[in-house]
């Protein structure tokens, strides 16, 4: 844990009792300050209280007393409307802040030479590959590198600050909105689509929420900006009047300085003459142009800290991958599954549509606003879509006349559903894909308790099944 003193013999409210909240919780009393933790969640706030965190209904107490609301990222702050202790607390001039926030200042609190170094990655799609790819290379390399962030684990649950260390931060952009001071040493902005739009009232405040990421940088820091995207384009352009150095980088083109990804192959051209890395094909859990552009972000990230070029490439050709992003989890009767849950909008489902054949492909979920209207020109590789969910009606709808489809419901009828046609149709090697385009809320707790059950139904069908024992992949 990363003890937060800031607030040491003072009152904070602390709202969310999340991952977010209790690790804030926790670290805020470790360094002194009076907590008052709260949920809108009773249910929560009674796993809090066992946990040790001081409730006490902050919608009852005087706000003039505390120091600071913490909020969690996933506590609306400004839309679709602030929550009602955001409006409280800007009610009486307490600042709202997040972890980030938090920890971000613990970083500044230290004399200059002994503050760790950080990376921050954001973009709407490819955060937590980049941020578990340049961990995995900085340790690879030797470095005292501590992962954390939006990926899973609060940034508040690391391990102590060291000067020596590297902290590599994934950001969304809620936790960028709340973390206004936070300086990125290294800052990776990956890619831009819709997403979480109700919760920065349109693009234009989802864009600035991610611009922040490059808000405190400095000279001598480094800003990484994928420009695959007209919003990385013109981020490009706007960063050059700030003093970081900007390096792009794309797996669409040949960029004259910066780093690409040609036909699989990694050019470094950082100093304006293309100079061959090696072949991403020998990189094998970082398949297709979307993993390309994340592993271009990595190795400039890694570049920016001075790592050797051929220590990077080993480090992208060991990484492992990560769960539920086109992780194959079995293969049962000639077929086989592809668990790419994490794909909760088209434009990640696109990227599993594009670095496949055909497919019988399981979608559906909560919808994002743009359904799946954008993935039409890879419908013709859906030999039959499986549809579950709340979206299922309105997913029909946009694949009538253009694809077949077998409304499902649930993620178990799709599986087998998908399976029987899967194997029954005569097809080399058929794949069934859950990339379902949607959040999983509607009938799950997260995409990984999707995925999870996913996997075990898969594991189902091979106990199941006639044709005998499941061969794991
Ligand atoms: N709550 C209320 N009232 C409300 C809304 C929420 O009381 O009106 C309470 C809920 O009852 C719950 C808590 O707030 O107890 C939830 O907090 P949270 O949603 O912020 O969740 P955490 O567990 O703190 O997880 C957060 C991130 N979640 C979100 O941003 C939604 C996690 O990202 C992150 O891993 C974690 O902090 C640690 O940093 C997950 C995510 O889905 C992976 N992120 C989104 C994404 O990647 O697209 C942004
Ligand atoms: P995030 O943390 O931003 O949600 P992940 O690394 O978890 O991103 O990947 C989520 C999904 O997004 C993957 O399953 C893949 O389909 C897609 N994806 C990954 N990287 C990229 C990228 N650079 N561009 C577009 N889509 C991507």
């Amino acid at each position: 844990m990363i003890p937060v003193t800031e607030y040491s013999g003072r009152d904070v409210a602390v709202f969310g009792l999340g991952r977010t909240g209790l690790s804030a919780a926790k670290a805020l009393a470790a360094g002194g300050a009076r907590v008052h933790a709260w949920d809108d969640d009773a249910a929560t706030r009674e796993r809090a209280a066992a946990e040790g965190v001081a409730l006490s209904d902050i919608n009852k107490r005087d706000w003039q007393t505390f120091a600071a609301l913490v909020l969690s990222p996933g506590v609306p702050y400004r839309y679709p409307q602030p929550h009602r202790v955001v409006r409280m607390a800007e009610a009486v001039g307490v600042p709202v802040v997040g972890d980030m926030e938090l920890f971000a200042r613990a970083v500044q609190a230290l004399p200059e030479r002994g503050r760790p170094k950080v990376i921050g990655i954001t973009g709407t799609n490819g955060k937590s590959t980049t941020t578990a790819l340049i961990g995995h290379i900085l340790r690879h390399a030797g470095i005292d590198a501590r992962v954390g962030g939006n990926i899973g684990k609060g940034v508040l649950d690391m391990a102590p600050l060291h000067a020596n260390a590297v902290y590599v931060l994934e950001l969304s952009s809620y936790q960028l909105d709340l973390a206004k001071s936070l300086h990125c040493n290294v800052a990776v902005f990956l890619n831009l689509s819709p997403d979480h739009l109700d919760r920065h009232g349109g693009m234009t405040g989802y864009l600035d929420a991610k611009k922040r990421i490059f808000n405190s940088q400095e000279a001598g820091d480094t800003a990484i900006v994928g420009v695959d995207d007209v919003y990385g384009q013109s981020m490009a352009i706007g960063l050059k009047r700030k003093p970081a150095r900007v390096w792009q980088v794309s797996s669409d083109f040949a960029l004259g300085k910066g780093v690409s990804v040609v036909d699989s192959h990694l050019f470094d051209s950082l100093t304006g003459k293309a100079v061959p890395v090696g072949d991403l094909r020998e990189a094998k859990a970082l398949p297709g142009t979307h993993n390309h552009q994340n592993a271009a972000a990595a190795y400039a990230a890694c570049r920016a800290l001075g790592v050797a070029p051929e220590t990077i490439l080993k480090g992208l050709e060991t990484f492992p991958g990560l769960p539920h992003r086109l992780e194959i989890v079995g293969q049962q009767g000639g077929v086989t599954f592809i668990n790419d849950s994490k794909a909760t909008n088209a434009q990640a489902a696109e990227q599993a549509l594009k670095a496949l054949g055909r497919v019988y492909w399981i979608a559906g979920g909560q919808a994002k606003a743009e359904g799946i209207a954008p993935l039409e020109p890879y419908f013709p590789k859906v030999a039959r879509a499986y549809l579950i969910g709340e979206a299922e009606e309105a997913f029909a709808r946009t694949l009538k006349g253009k694809a077949p489809t077998r409304r499902c419901s649930t993620l178990d009828q799709a599986v087998q559903q998908a399976f029987e046609d899967a194997r029954s149709s005569g097809e080399k090697d058929p794949v069934v894909l859950l990339s379902p385009a949607c959040a999983s809320f509607d009938q799950f707790t997260s995409f990984e308790a999707r995925g999870d059950r996913f996997r075990d139904i898969v594991k189902g069908l091979g106990a199941a099944s006639p044709l005998g024992a499941m061969e794991s992949a």
